[in-house]
């Protein structure tokens, strides 16, 4: 009974939000598994939706948590489709404009970044903390 309330007292205070996930129909997790585990470990709040995330999941958990930082994983060349659609799913629920996007996994560049609309790239997780702490804080 007292575990969990000592655990929770014994949290860190947290910088701020991100919700990351892997994109609809990709199942690779290895790269994003190590961004939120170095988010985590950099202060914030990684809330992991998981793999093959539909975009639904993503709204809801943009709206629930009131996150300003979603990240979106992938490494299929067909998660770029799953990624503007979900990018387009948020601007569709009126939230483009609360959350800054980065995107990342292993084919994934600057051109992609332009096509599906996001904010930013990360080449790897180190850049991952880098853009979180530069939209907010810590
Ligand atoms: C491991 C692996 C698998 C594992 C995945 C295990 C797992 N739990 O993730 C398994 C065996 C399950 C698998 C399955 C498949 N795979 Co695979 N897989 C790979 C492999 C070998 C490595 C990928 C990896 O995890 N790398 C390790 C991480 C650490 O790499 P990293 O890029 O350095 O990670 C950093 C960045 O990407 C960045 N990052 C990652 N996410 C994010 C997010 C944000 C927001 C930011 C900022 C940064 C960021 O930070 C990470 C950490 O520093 C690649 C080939 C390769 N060499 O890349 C193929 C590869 C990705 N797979 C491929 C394919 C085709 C498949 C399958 C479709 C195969 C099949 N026919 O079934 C299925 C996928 C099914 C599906 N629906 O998703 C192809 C994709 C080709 C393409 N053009 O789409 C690749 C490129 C292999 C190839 N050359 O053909 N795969």
């Amino acid at each position: 009974m007292l575990k969990p309330h000592l655990k929770k007292g014994a949290e860190p205070e947290r910088i701020g939000k991100v919700v990351i996930g892997t994109v609809a129909g990709d199942i690779h997790d290895i790269g994003k598994d190590l961004v939120v585990f170095m988010l985590d470990v950099n202060g914030f709040e990684a809330l992991d939706l998981g793999i093959d995330v539909p975009v639904e999941k993503f709204v809801d958990a943009i709206k629930a948590s009131g996150s300003t930082v979603v990240g979106l994983s992938g490494f299929l060349t067909l998660a770029f489709d799953s990624m503007k659609d979900t990018i387009d799913a948020i601007k569709d629920a009126g939230l483009r404009d609360q959350v800054k996007i980065m995107i990342g996994g292993g084919q994934i560049n600057d051109e992609v970044k332009s096509y599906v609309g996001a904010d930013a790239y990360g080449r790897d997780a180190v850049e991952a903390v880098k853009l979180a702490q530069g939209w907010i804080g810590g």
